[in-house]
């Protein structure tokens, strides 16, 4: 038996800064329309998907910096998004910032959804891991201030059964932890759809800048395999206000295998036809993890210090 889905990987090229959300939502559609065409169930758009990647500059007036931020989900520029997903029958992933009043308070997070063939919200998911920092560095080539203007997610990794699978999310950094992966693995995961913005330049170990693409191939294909499950990762590519970012979108078998990529740095999709039942094969033999699993070797005692956990004995 096969239970295929049709899915969609959609990168973006940069979006300048002074691109309106209305004129990115285009883009966002012409991409749709045209995974209608191909017979696509599900789309995945990036991570902060509706704007330009703002964490890369240092932003001081607190007004401008909610101006980046989404208040509603969907909201009236997302709107033809949602109308378009109901009317073709194409569900899609979307990453948003956004900005929320929660326990009484303003609180700040880089967020995806994912939305059914009905226009429908099915799932929402908060980016755990932030990387960069919570201040402004002087003097480097551009900002990474995702600490500063984000909170770590408070959903956790749920699973939902939806497309006839069982479907998770992460967002950009969470790739690249085998957590993020096993956690849904764990709840026996079969699609895991992210996106990300990644530049090419790390400031601050610049010696990998040549292996950006082979990471972010090697971390996703690894978690793939290691937990029997499809990966689909959604690159913003391109130089975005002089970030150069990169792309290599693809979509991720449980083999480990890449079965369909971009080769481009600008608005590109990319199909493949996916048997999620190829996930039951991995699941249920050299990663049964009930059977073969040894998590009571894998307790690790810990000790929180300012540098983070140390294992104990
Ligand atoms: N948006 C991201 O999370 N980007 C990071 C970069 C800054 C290292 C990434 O892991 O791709």
């Amino acid at each position: 038996m096969s239970r295929i889905l049709t899915v969609g990987v959609a990168q973006l090229g940069p979006i300048s800064r002074a691109e309106s959300r209305q004129d990115v939502v285009l883009r966002l559609l012409a991409m749709l329309e045209d995974a209608g065409r191909m017979g696509s169930d599900l789309v995945v758009f990036p991570e902060a998907a509706l704007t330009a990647f703002f964490p890369h500059w240092a932003i001081e007036s607190e007004q401008e910096l909610d101006s980046w931020f989404e208040t509603q989900m969907p909201n009236a520029a997302v709107q033809p998004l949602f109308e378009a997903a109901r009317r073709l029958r194409v569900g899609f992933h979307l990453g948003y910032a956004e900005l929320t009043r929660e326990d009484g308070r303003k609180r700040r997070f880089n967020t995806s959804i994912l939305v059914g063939k009905d226009g429908e919200i099915i799932g929402k998911y908060r980016k755990i891991h932030l990387p960069g920092y919570d201040a402004p560095r002087p003097g480097e080539p551009f900002q990474n201030l995702e600490k500063m203007y984000f909170e770590v997610g408070n959903l956790r990794w749920p699973v939902w059964e939806a497309f006839g699978g069982r479907i998770g999310m992460m967002i950009c950094n969470d790739r690249r932890w085998p957590e993020a992966y096993r956690v849904m693995g764990l709840q026996g995961v079969e699609l895991i759809v992210l996106g990300y913005n990644t530049p090419v330049h790390n400031p601050a170990m610049p010696q990998t800048d040549d292996l950006g693409n082979f990471h972010n191939h090697l971390v996703m294909q690894a978690g793939a395999y290691q937990n029997g499950t499809f990966v689909v990762g959604a690159a913003k590519a391109g130089v975005e206000e002089g970030v150069d970012q990169i792309g290599q979108s693809c979509i991720i078998a449980p083999s480990g295998e890449i079965i369909s990529q971009c080769t481009t740095l600008g608005d590109e999709l990319q199909v493949a036809r996916c048997d999620l039942d190829l996930c039951t094969s991995y699941k249920t033999s050299i990663f049964n993890f009930a059977k073969h699993r040894r998590p009571e070797h894998y307790r690790l005692i810990t000790e929180r210090t300012g540098a983070g956990d140390v294992l104990g004995r």
